[in-house]
């Protein structure tokens, strides 16, 4: 056990109290193969007792003012604050994220406590004129009641917040099912949201596994929305059973993000932007760059400064502060990174550089993989089209601003795609026509902001965001409301003169 946790063996968070689960599992740095802490492996009573807590909360919670709502939002974000450090350290422990990182995502928690404690006072409808004399009109939004979150390991409390916070200012309450890789944040936010005051059933934790607690959280009809981030596959089936139900769901599910490279690019800032967005975070977020669709003219020079480049990235334990580039998650993801490396080499995309683990000195113990770089491959190869979730980038060379355009939408996820480019006419042609949730220009695919809306199109989503004011409508119900104040029956499209 870490003296960073006053636990050995976390316990769900349910109606406010702390409740011990028998069947645990370990979680495991991935940094050190060491064990941090146990993690309860919940079955469906948990989840039945949560959402019966969270039915009840739900009723009074949604009758606070929504400005006195924020201010626990307020509190969470100042404590979140006070413990930013503290937190970090944990994220590292957990997740395996360089320190700087986990400082970073810590952050975009604090951001996204203050941004969303300010929709308290906000949370606009409309008035707008009625087509009849003495009549008053309107829209608002109202909580859909018991939602259910499942949030991912790779960015275990930035996506939490992204989503429980706009539904618990909105009025509702929450179910949450966090990653098992990754409880701890889930277990320091828990309390945070305790000591800030949050009424007890207002959010209830349960860990536990995506086939059970995740499943029957799905299942459940009195979980109206789900809020899901993870995989493609998972995602696709949660729609089809949400759709049986008629149940609210936004999903988000990774991307296969490109970095263009114009032949008038700044090649040095390509090349930072490169670095940053395909290794940070060890290749593991969903906007993560992992391809580089680069102008034939300046492919030779990016290659090369690349290289030089990436001679700079330090791999190791993240709670070194001289390490760039953590571990992953865990052998699975190791074993998928390798097969992808196989199929490069198969398909006859030329390995630059990287391309295997390390095991050995200081990395005994974790999960550590290289930094790679294949050239040559062409839009269709599996390294090209499928997400890989490693540091490992793909350059596709192509010939014209059109051809890297078709070569970026030519995929099935559209969340993030970034372009670097001087001439002021591609950047706006490239911002309407690069179909992806996000676009960035001189810089890389990484870094979204949590007052921008969070998402893709096509195998990236189903329509909804995360974060952002945008966020709200994952969670509302639009409410029309009509006053007639004439005294006397007023028929709409027919008593108009
Ligand atoms: C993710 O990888 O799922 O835009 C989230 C970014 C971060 C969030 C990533 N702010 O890279």
């Amino acid at each position: 056990m870490d003296t960073l946790l006053e636990t050995e063996k976390l316990a769900n968070f349910i109606n406010g109290e702390w409740v011990e689960v028998e069947n645990t599992t370990a979680v495991i740095n991935p940094a050190t193969g060491k064990e941090v802490v146990q993690v309860p492996l919940s079955d469906a009573n948990a989840v039945d007792q949560a959402v019966a807590s969270a039915q009840a909360a739900q009723k009074q919670w949604a009758l606070v003012p929504a400005p006195q709502r924020a201010e626990v939002l307020y509190r969470v974000g100042n404590l979140l604050k006070e413990r930013k450090e503290k937190l970090s350290q944990l994220l590292t422990m957990e997740n395996g994220k360089v320190l700087e990182e986990a400082r970073g995502e810590v952050q975009e928690g604090i951001d996204m406590a203050f941004y969303m404690a300010g929709e308290g006072r906000r949370l606009f409808g409309q008035t707008t004129p009625s087509e009849l004399k003495d009549k008053f009109a309107m829209s608002q939004r109202v909580p859909v009641g018991v939602v259910g979150i499942i949030t991912p390991w790779n960015f275990p409390i930035a996506i939490a917040t992204w989503k429980s916070f706009p539904a618990i200012v909105a009025g509702n309450a929450v179910v949450w099912k966090p990653a098992t890789e990754t409880p701890i944040m889930a277990y320091e936010l828990a309390k945070i949201f305790e000591e800030g005051g949050l009424p007890k059933g207002v959010i209830n934790v349960v860990f536990g596994s995506g086939s059970t607690v995740g499943d029957s959280m799905v299942h459940h009809p009195d979980i109206r929305v789900i809020s899901f981030t993870g995989s493609n596959e998972v995602g696709r089936n949660i729609a089809a059973e949400c759709g049986r139900q008629l149940k609210k769901v936004s999903l988000e599910m990774g991307g296969k993000n490109a970095i263009i490279v114009m032949d008038d690019a700044d090649i040095d800032l390509a090349v930072e932007g490169i670095l940053w967005s395909a290794f940070g975070t060890s290749g593991q977020r969903c906007t993560a760059c992992s391809r580089v669709i680069v102008h034939e003219a300046v492919k030779g020079k990016l290659e090369q400064k690349l290289l030089t480049a990436m001679e700079r990235l330090t791999i190791g334990d993240g709670l070194d502060e001289s390490m760039k580039v953590g571990p992953i998650i865990n052998q699975a993801g190791i074993r998928k990174i390798k097969d992808y490396i196989e199929i490069g080499k198969e398909e006859g995309a030329k390995l630059l550089v990287g391309g295997h683990e390390f095991r050995d000195g200081a990395h005994q113990g974790g999960n550590y993989f290289s930094p790679t770089l294949f050239t040559d491959a062409t839009a269709d190869m599996r390294i090209a089209q499928e997400e890989i979730f490693g540091p490992v980038v793909s350059l596709i060379p192509v010939q014209s601003f059109e051809e890297a355009v078709e070569v970026n939408n030519g995929v099935e996820f559209g969340l993030s795609s970034s372009i670097f480019t001087q001439n002021v006419n591609r950047v706006f042609q490239a911002q309407r026509d690069l179909d992806t949730g996000i676009v960035y220009v001189n810089a890389g695919t990484t870094g979204a902001e949590i007052h921008l809306p969070f998402g893709g199109t096509k195998g990236t989503g189903n329509g909804h965001r995360d974060s952002g004011v945008q966020a709200l409508d994952v969670f509302t119900e639009w409410k029309a409301v009509y006053v007639d104040y004439s005294g006397k029956l007023q028929r709409a499209q027919i008593d108009v003169e």
